[in-house]
């Protein structure tokens, strides 16, 4: 059974996975409209994946007596200045993510919910993977800058670059 402090940090690590995913699908659209389909299948992938880190977390809530909330989600932002602003979002983004789900390890310790604090695992060992694929993508986009030829092989290749993710 889930303590009401634990079920309370979890629901709020179910609304960061949700707006994680409606941050992706933003950047997916974007990139859709100004006609690069590479990297906006990729971000399409990203927000499908952190809808299932949001469902992962629901189906824990509501399996340990809690109840997973559905709650409103933060509209995200929908326009960039530049691809390379998109990605330094994105790892930014990724960034919060891992500290947030930092802080429920720490509850889980702290409460000495051993079954939470095991279930998270999956989550930090994700955060890692995800923060280097997106660390990897911005030193490239980096190294692209302006240049119009370089962002269109980019995006021709981004889907291998990440195929292990
Ligand atoms: Fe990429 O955030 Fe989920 O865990």
């Amino acid at each position: 059974m889930l303590s009401k402090s634990i079920e309370t940090a979890l629901n709020k690590q179910i609304r960061i996975e949700a707006e994680s995913s409606q941050v992706y699908l933003a950047m997916a659209v974007w990139a859709e409209v100004k006609g690069l389909e590479g990297i906006s299948n990729f971000m399409y992938d990203q927000s499908d994946e952190e809808r299932e880190h949001m469902l992962k977390l629901i189906k824990f809530v509501n399996e340990r007596g809690g109840h997973a909330h559905i709650s409103e989600l933060n509209a995200p932002e929908v326009t960039y200045s530049s691809f390379q602003e998109m990605f330094e979002l994105l790892l930014k983004h990724e960034i919060f993510v891992s500290e947030s789900i930092n802080e429920l390890v720490h509850i889980s310790l702290q409460e000495k919910d051993y079954a939470t604090h095991n279930f998270l695992q999956w989550y930090v060992a994700e955060q890692i993977e995800e923060e280097a694929v997106a660390r990897t993508i911005l030193d490239k986009v980096n190294m692209i800058g302006d240049d119009k030829g370089g962002l269109y092989l980019f995006d021709r290749d981004i889907q291998q670059l990440t195929v292990n993710s």
